[in-house]
């Protein structure tokens, strides 16, 4: 090499990308007339939360009107919404649960 033309700087090794899987947000929605404490049991029951987390998730629902419950794969995503879905329906309470890409 001539004078003032070495290589100067960092070697970065890259890597091939590997796709990562799109994560899916699973929301609460509010009502008038599923009870409080319903939507708190369902929150521990399907969600493995605390009891405390549950009373901060189901209050920002029912005053916002929303809320994120969690954040998951497609997969476990759609199961916590047939789960919360069929469970009030089976509690005769209007409760809705739904999920949209993050
Ligand atoms: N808004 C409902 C009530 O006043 C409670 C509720 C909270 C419902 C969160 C749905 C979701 N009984």
């Amino acid at each position: 090499e001539k004078d003032g033309e070495g290589d100067v700087g960092t070697v970065t090794k890259t890597r091939p990308k590997t796709a990562k899987p799109p994560l899916y947000k699973v929301l609460l929605l509010n009502d008038d007339y599923t009870p409080m404490e319903f939507v708190v049991h369902v929150l521990e029951r399907f969600f493995g939360i605390t009891h405390q987390q549950a009373v901060d998730i189901m209050l920002t629902v029912h005053k916002k009107g929303v809320a994120v419950v969690g954040v998951f794969s497609f997969e476990i995503a759609e199961t916590k919404v047939t789960q919360v879905m069929d469970y009030a329906r089976r509690n005769q309470h209007p409760l809705q649960c739904t999920m949209e890409k993050e």
